[in-house]
């Protein structure tokens, strides 16, 4: 979880310096300071479960175990990343891996899920479906009917709030009518548990309590991870409305800090350290390969396209 941790950092902070010199195409969503709730969650799940996530989902995707070069090459819409260069950094997927998909709908993830979970009680198989989704969608209406379905037919489908705090430029408190989302659980028939989301393994440990109850037919569960958005919405947000001195807070309790401190009387620094450097060359190594690489052609397969443009 530690290495994974430091790609994503590597990767966020890279596509942050890269966007100031224009070098990405349309704003990107970083996660960094946020890495422990995806890299924490999908430790705890096998190659079969599968997973959603968010527009803000590069976590999810080293962590459920895409290469980081193929991830890369994908932001980067180069043909030679995970999908083919047509996905762009909101929706890469792997289902090879059970990476079903970032989404840039919000909340779309969800329903998606709880299908997938439904798909393996039907199939009589001990998969469970995991959805990664911010606090904003979980205010949209279909999050609460997913929520109800999969209470109702005990579908295992562990919804994990990634609580940071703001959806776009709104905080909590103007978004919600409860201030602690765990409230919401009882309301499905389903248990809760919080946890501080920088913690990566208080995260992988609700996780695997979660899927485990999942697996054993008892329905789903809900974790509300804590954590906070340090890097505005997006590479494009001008900011100005978070309190510095509450960013400042956030950025102390930082997820690969508090990883490096529970490891270090074990591994020492110096081991944690190189583990961080090799993380930065990987990442560096995986930039450098994508921006030789050619963009995607698209040019129209006749035989498979769909209309014609007569028919349009
Ligand atoms: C259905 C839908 N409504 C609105 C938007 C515009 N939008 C993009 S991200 C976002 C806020 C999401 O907040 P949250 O779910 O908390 O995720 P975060 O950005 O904090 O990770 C909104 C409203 C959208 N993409 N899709
Ligand atoms: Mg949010």
């Amino acid at each position: 979880m530690y290495r994974r941790m430091c790609l994503v950092r590597e990767l966020e902070e890279e596509l942050g310096r890269l966007h100031k010199k224009g070098r990405t195409r349309g704003p990107i969503h970083r996660c960094d300071g946020q890495e422990a709730v995806g890299v924490g969650v999908t430790a705890a799940l096998g190659l079969a479960d599968k997973v959603t996530t968010t527009h803000r989902g590069h976590a999810v995707y080293i962590g459920k175990g895409m290469e980081p070069g193929p991830v890369v090459a994908e932001i980067l819409g180069r043909a030679t990343g995970a999908c083919g260069g047509r996905a762009g950094h909101m929706l890469i997927a792997d289902a090879s891996l059970g990476m079903i998909g970032g989404n840039a709908i919000v909340g779309a993830g969800i329903p998606a899920a709880t299908g997938m979970a439904l798909s393996a009680q039907v199939r009589g198989t001990n998969e469970v479906a995991v959805t990664v989704f911010g606090d904003g969608a979980s205010q949209t209406g279909i999050c609460h009917e997913a929520m109800n379905m999969a209470g109702l037919w005990k579908l295992p489908v562990v919804f994990v709030l990634e609580h940071n705090h703001y959806g776009l430029t709104v905080p909590t408190e103007v978004q919600s009518a409860v201030d602690d989302f765990a409230l919401r659980a009882p309301g499905y028939g389903m248990p809760v548990e919080t946890v501080d989301g920088n913690d990566a393994v208080a995260v992988y440990r609700a996780t695997a309590d979660m899927a485990d109850r999942a697996r054993r037919g008892e329905g789903p569960g809900l974790i509300v991870a804590n954590t906070y958005r340090v890097e505005g919405f997006s590479t494009s947000d001008m900011g100005g409305y978070q309190d510095p001195e509450v960013i400042a807070k956030w950025r102390e309790h930082d997820p690969i800090r508090i990883a490096f401190d529970a490891l270090e009387p074990t591994f020492g620094a110096e081991r944690l350290t190189e583990m961080r450097e090799a993380a930065a060359r990987e990442i560096a190594e995986a930039f450098e390969a994508a921006f030789e690489a050619p963009f995607p052609t698209f040019a129209v397969d006749a035989a498979s396209a769909p209309y014609t443009a007569a028919q349009n």
